[in-house]
């Protein structure tokens, strides 16, 4: 059994949630939910960054961050699958690269608000971090990657990642000028069962 430090509302976690379930390793893991506010969580033992999501295969060094968890269920299960390592390799890496900058980005505002007491913030760098994801969306928006069919590469989980964040954090405001994006996630959805099996409910 692999250990999987997370929490329920991790984006990041999603991802590993996901790619788990479409390599059929999901009964090979065991979700521990991990406080990133806590000290003594074990966590920033086998992290020291104090982040989430990190993987414990047994007997083995923890692994983080979810890039490298994917990389390695990905090779757990035979490899080349959500990493191909065709022609379309880097289109993928640079897809998840954009998913997770959507992330950063979103995670930082959601952060701005959760750290810092309100006369303390800073609403120019807050725009800062939103026009980073308005720019990333409307990107995506001109350009939807195509969905491939099969197992979804970990640039698509990334970006299915980042768009099931935005409706948790944001109210799901992208969705009123972003309909290509929408068509996109419910395509992915309809494809992924594990994206609706891992949607956070408070
Ligand atoms: N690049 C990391 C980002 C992980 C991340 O930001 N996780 C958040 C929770 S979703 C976290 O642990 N935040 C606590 C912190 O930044 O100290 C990954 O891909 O796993």
């Amino acid at each position: 059994m692999m250990i999987l430090r997370s929490s329920a509302a991790s984006p990041f976690g999603r991802k590993v949630r996901i790619a788990a379930s479409v390599l059929g390793l999901a009964d090979h893991i065991t979700i521990v939910q991990a406080d990133t506010g806590n000290p003594d969580d074990l966590l920033r033992k086998e992290n020291p960054l104090g982040k989430l999501p990190v993987q414990v295969p047994e007997n083995k060094m923890p692994l983080y961050d979810s890039r490298v968890i994917l990389e390695y269920l990905d090779s757990v299960a035979g490899g080349g699958k959500l990493f191909p390592t065709d022609a379309r390799r880097f289109e993928v890496l640079t897809l998840q690269a954009l998913g997770d900058g959507i992330l950063d980005a979103s995670i930082l505002r959601v952060y701005e608000v959760r750290m810092r007491a309100e006369e303390k913030r800073e609403p120019s760098w807050v725009a800062y971090q939103a026009d980073k994801v308005a720019r990333a969306l409307a990107r995506l928006e001109s350009q939807p990657p195509a969905l491939t069919g099969g197992t979804p590469d970990a640039g698509r989980i990334a970006l299915a990642c980042a768009l099931g964040y935005q409706d948790l954090r944001f109210e799901g405001k992208w969705r009123e000028n972003h309909p290509k994006l929408v068509a996109w996630l419910d395509a992915f959805a309809k494809a992924v069962p594990a994206f609706e099996e891992t949607r956070f409910r408070a």
